[in-house]
């Protein structure tokens, strides 16, 4: 029987334990995407994860939403994010890089020329986003064109490539949070009338031609696929009116790929393990290969939760913030650390690399 502990592979990348970092944005980047050395001493120290999953990382110019965000488009990156991982590869760990197109929630001061963001349809995003100067709300984008599509697939197809350069052990396809994949397979995003609107087989094609794109570099047991039915929090984006259906439908289109994960978002980020108005399983079972949960674990559910085999990895997000030995300290069932939250985002290494193992902490 699996435990959370054990060793085991996910794909085609082995893990030395079902503890997965989540992706998390820290937006210590420059302004041109590019990582300091200080991204490569905090992945580092976060190694004994059993994989980690990269910070959120634009694909292309047009992708990015936030400021000191990271990004996969230039050589200049590549070469910030080989030492990355390298130091994880030394460590021992396995890192995969997440590709995100942010769609709608950005800001013209972001884009090539001061350009509108793009999205399916022309519908302005709520909340806020962060560009150089502080918060403001996304600007109102423009609706992609259907012969657009396909450029925006090649820009996919070579951030793929340029995380292979970077030495990455694979991709994970950011389909969740209301940014732009997620913005078309929601009826509430997408009010489209050509291939990729109205039905759920045509507002779900975009992430399956990403992913099966991605999928053509990489190998699919190299490429996972991330999706979050149930949140509203990029740009106070409403839900889709069926999600079960609609997911449900993109689960079982994505297994036909043999990817090498599907990783949920089971309720809100940031919010609580609210999974009841949902049925994740459902998802998992149409998928039909490794599934990665993730929102709200604690260690005792992360056991049983891989113990029953309801998941291959359970992924754990802010607390991975604290505590760089999250896993030694979930195995040795040690307290863990709490993060302040003013630095959850942008700054230097405080808060992002000084965080010392339990091992190491002053005792009071
Ligand atoms: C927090 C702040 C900015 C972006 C996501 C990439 O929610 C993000 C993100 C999270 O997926």
């Amino acid at each position: 029987m699996a435990d959370l502990f054990s060793p085991g592979k996910i794909g085609a990348i082995p893990v030395s334990n079902r503890v997965a970092m989540a992706p998390l944005t820290r937006a210590r980047a420059d302004m041109e995407g590019v990582h300091t050395p200080l991204a490569i001493e905090y992945y580092r120290q976060r190694a004994s994860a059993g994989l980690i999953i990269s910070e959120a990382t634009n694909i292309s110019r047009q992708g990015r939403g936030y400021a000191f965000t990271p990004g996969i488009y230039t050589d200049a990156h590549v070469r910030a994010w080989r030492p990355v991982t390298e130091a994880v590869h030394e460590a021992g760990g396995h890192i995969v890089l997440q590709l995100w197109h942010v769609g709608r929630i950005s800001h013209d001061s972001l884009q090539e020329g001061g350009q509108p963001p793009v999205a399916p349809s022309a519908i302005q995003a709520g909340g806020l986003t962060y560009i150089e100067t502080g918060f403001e709300r996304p600007s109102m984008p423009r609706a992609l064109r259907t012969d657009e599509i396909p450029g925006i697939i090649d820009d996919y197809r070579n951030a793929a490539r340029k995380s292979k350069d970077a030495g990455f052990d694979g991709v994970e396809v950011h389909s969740a949070n209301c940014y732009l994949l997620e913005e078309f397979i929601r009826d509430s995003t997408n009010k489209r009338d050509d291939a990729y609107g109205r039905s759920v087989e045509n507002r779900t094609r975009l992430t399956f031609e990403v992913a099966r794109a991605v999928a053509e570099i990489w190998g699919p047991e190299r490429v996972g696929v991330r999706l979050s039915p149930l949140t509203k929090s990029a740009g106070d984006t409403p839900l889709d009116s069926d999600p079960q259906t609609t997911y449900g439908f993109l689960a079982e289109r994505l297994g036909t790929l043999n990817l090498a994960y599907l990783h949920c978002i089971e309720g809100q980020t940031r919010g609580d393990n609210a999974k009841a108005e949902f049925d994740f399983q459902a998802l998992h079972r149409a998928f039909g290969g490794a599934y990665i949960a993730n929102n709200g674990y604690d260690r005792e559910l992360a056991m049983t939760t891989i113990a029953n085999g309801l998941a291959d990895m359970v992924a754990f997000g802010r607390p991975f913030i604290g505590n760089p030995d999250l896993v030694e300290r979930l195995q040795r069932d040690e307290p863990l650390a709490t993060a302040p939250q003013e630095t959850f985002y942008g700054g230097g290494a405080k808060g992002y690399i000084d965080f010392p193992t339990f091992a190491a902490a002053p005792t009071s």
